[in-house]
């Protein structure tokens, strides 16, 4: 593809991020305004950069032609949770949405990977409003906790450092790291309860000194 016919190809797809992270972020808000616990801590969204879209086909042998079917992350939007039981909630929220339909649920939380990654994958088909008329698109979104965000995001970085060759020896270092962000998690919603009261008295009183 030329430089121009990549800009159209992927526009609909930032289209879709972008709108997507504006919906799903006013969830928070919703829950906010109720001083109420948000299972949503932050959202991100990003397309997924040309070269990644070249490479991740090479690597899993996608014909280019059926790039919009065969590969489900071009759009991908995370979501942030603090705490495990908030990724049931916010997968039943999105599972009883009607803007959005769900193609494959890929639980890696019960399942974690081989490397240690621990998220809960959905793929889904979100429709997108163009001039041409509406383009369904795959769109993937990744739900997980600020620990397990914490542990990817790490993993990630050293992936692309050593080129997708990490050392053994640090292999085994990020699968126990995995553990103990994990053991965070569970902690953490040990104490749940407490966490909450205090961020509902937080934002009590950040909210009493706005103007
Ligand atoms: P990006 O955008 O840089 O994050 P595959 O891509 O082969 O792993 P598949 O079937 O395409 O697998 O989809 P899957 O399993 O849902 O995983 C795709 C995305 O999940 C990856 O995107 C990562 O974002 C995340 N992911 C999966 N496994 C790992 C892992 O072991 N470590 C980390 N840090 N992230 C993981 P990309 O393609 O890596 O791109």
């Amino acid at each position: 593809m030329q430089s121009e016919q990549w800009k159209s190809f992927l526009a609909p797809y930032n289209q879709a991020v972008e709108e997507l992270k504006v919906k799903l972020r006013g969830i928070r808000s919703q829950y906010e305004l109720e001083h109420s616990h948000s299972p949503i801590e932050f959202v991100t969204g990003r397309v997924k950069p040309i070269a990644s879209i070249l490479d991740k086909a090479k690597r899993k042998s996608i014909n280019m032609n059926s790039i919009d079917e065969e590969m489900q992350d071009i759009a991908g939007i995370r979501m942030m949770c603090q705490f495990v039981d908030d990724i049931k909630v916010v997968v039943d929220m999105l599972r009883s949405r009607n803007d959005l339909e769900i193609i494959e649920e890929r639980d890696y939380i019960t399942s974690k990977k081989d490397s240690g990654y621990r998220s809960y994958h959905l793929v889904v088909k979100y429709p997108v409003q163009t001039i041409k008329g509406e383009q369904k698109l795959l769109v993937e979104i990744q739900i997980r906790t600020l620990s397990m965000n914490f542990w990817a995001t790490i993993e990630h970085s050293l992936n692309y450092k050593y080129s997708g060759k990490i050392p053994d020896n640090i292999k085994v270092r990020l699968k126990r790291a995995a553990e103990a962000a994990y053991s965070l998690d569970e902690e953490m919603s040990q104490i749940r309860g407490e966490i909450q009261e205090a961020h509902v008295i937080f934002s009590r009183k950040t909210d009493k000194n706005r103007p």
